[in-house]
C-alpha cells in the first residue's frame, strides 16, 4: 500500500474538509446550539450527538441535545455530567438556542413532534448526515456525504479538520456510532475508513469488549421470547430471495420490551441464505403497520420503500402503511415479489 492510500484512511477528503470549515464558520464561542436527530435515535444519532457536543465544547460552544423521542436507555453510558440532554422538555427546549444542528437525517418530517417548531425556527439550521436527502430537506448548510459509513464518520472528520481533541469519551461515542451503523463492521458501508477510524478510536482509549457488552450483550429474556414468536411467523420465498417476519401489536406489552428492542429483528430473515430482500412487519395497533426493509446485493430497498412514502438507504429503509397487518403484508409482499422479479419500476 502506498503512503497516499494510507493517508486517505485517516484524513478527510478536501471537499469534506471545505464543507466542514464552511459549516463551522457559522458557529461562535458562547453560542448555545441544539443538536437533534431522528425519532427513535440509534447508536449513530446518539453517538454523533454526544461526540459533537464534547467537541464543540472545546471551542466554547454549548450544545443542548433535543431529540423528538427520549434518549434510549441503552445509550445512557454515552452521556455524562458534561452533556446537556433536554429531550424531555420537547419543542420548548428549542426556544432560546442560537443554532440547530440536525444529525443522521435529512428530512424535517423525521423530527417527529419537533418538526413544526423546527420549520418555524429563524436561527441557522445545518445538517450533518449520510442519508439521501428526503422530500423536505433540513437547513441551509450541510456536511453531507452518502459515502460516509455513519454520521459518526463526519463528526470524526470535524474533529480532524478543526484540530479538536478526541478524548476517551468522544472516542467511545464515535465508536458506538460507527459500530452500530456498520452492523459491527459487517454491512457494505464497512469501508476502509470505517476500520481506519476504528483503529484510531481504539488507540484513543476505546475498549472493544466493553463496547460489545454495553451495546449488544444487553438482551432481555422478553426480547428473546419475542424473537421466538417473531421467528414463528417466518415466511420465505427462496426462488426470488424474499424473507419476512411479523409481530402483532401487543408484543411490547406481552414481552415487556421497548420499541428500541425491536431494532435488529429484521437481521434474522436477512441472514437466511439467498435472501435479497428481508421485511419486518410490525403492527402498531391503530391501523398502522411499520415495515423495515433490508437488502443484500444489488436490490435497492430505498427505491422500493418510496412507493409507500418511506425511505432510508439502498440497503436499509423503512415505511409506514395504513391497514391491518394482514392487508399490509399481502400488499407489500405482492409488490416485493414483482419488484424482485424486475416487474416494477
Ligand atoms: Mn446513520
Amino acid at each position: 500500500m502506498t503512503g497516499a492510500v494510507a493517508d486517505g484512511l485517516l484524513t478527510a477528503s478536501e471537499a469534506r474538509q471545505a464543507a466542514i470549515r464552511e459549516w463551522f464558520a457559522a458557529l461562535r464561542p458562547g453560542m448555545t446550539v441544539a443538536l437533534s436527530t431522528h425519532i427513535n435515535a440509534d447508536g449513530d444519532g446518539c453517538g454523533s450527538e454526544a461526540a459533537l457536543a464534547r467537541l464543540l465544547a472545546q471551542r466554547g460552544i454549548h450544545c443542548r441535545i433535543v431529540n423528538p423521542t427520549p434518549w434510549p436507555g441503552m445509550f445512557d453510558f454515552l452521556l455524562g455530567e458534561d452533556i446537556d440532554e433536554q429531550s424531555a422538555r420537547g419543542a420548548a427546549a428549542l426556544d432560546d438556542v442560537d443554532a440547530l444542528v440536525v444529525l443522521d437525517i435529512n428530512d424535517v418530517r423525521r423530527l417527529g413532534h419537533l418538526a413544526d417548531r423546527v420549520r418555524a425556527l429563524t436561527v441557522p439550521i445545518s445538517v450533518i448526515d449520510h442519508h439521501v436527502a428526503g422530500d423536505e430537506p433540513v437547513g441551509s448548510l450541510a456536511v453531507a456525504d452518502t459515502r460516509a459509513c455513519a454520521t459518526g464518520e463526519l463528526v470524526y472528520d470535524i474533529a480532524l479538520t478543526l484540530g479538536l481533541d478526541i478524548t476517551p469519551a468522544i472516542a467511545q461515542a464515535l465508536y458506538a456510532a460507527i459500530l452500530t451503523d456498520t452492523g459491527s463492521f459487517r454491512f457494505s458501508n464497512t469501508s476502509p475508513r470505517a476500520h481506519g477510524m476504528a483503529a484510531m478510536l481504539l488507540a484513543a482509549g476505546v475498549n472493544p469488549e466493553e463496547m460489545y457488552r454495553r451495546i449488544y450483550a444487553q438482551v432481555s429474556v422478553g426480547r428473546m421470547q419475542l424473537l421466538r414468536e417473531a421467528l414463528a411467523s417466518l415466511g420465505s420465498d427462496p426462488e426470488i430471495g424474499l424473507s419476512h417476519i411479523s409481530v402483532a401489536s401487543d408484543v411490547m406489552e406481552r414481552f415487556d420490551v421497548t420499541g428500541e428492542e425491536l431494532d435488529g429483528i429484521v437481521e434474522h430473515p436477512r441472514s437466511i441464505v439467498g435472501t435479497r430482500m428481508a421485511l419486518f412487519f410490525r403492527d402498531l395497533g391503530h391501523g398502522k403497520v411499520k415495515v423495515s426493509l433490508r437488502s443484500t446485493g444489488d436490490v435497492d430497498v430505498q427505491q422500493f420503500a418510496r412507493r409507500y412514502g418511506g425511505g432510508g438507504h439502498a440497503k436499509a429503509s423503512g415505511a409506514m402503511l395504513s391497514g391491518s397487518l394482514e392487508e399490509v403484508r399481502e400488499q407489500v409482499l405482492a409488490d416485493a415479489r414483482a419488484y424482485l422479479r424486475g416487474e416494477l419500476g
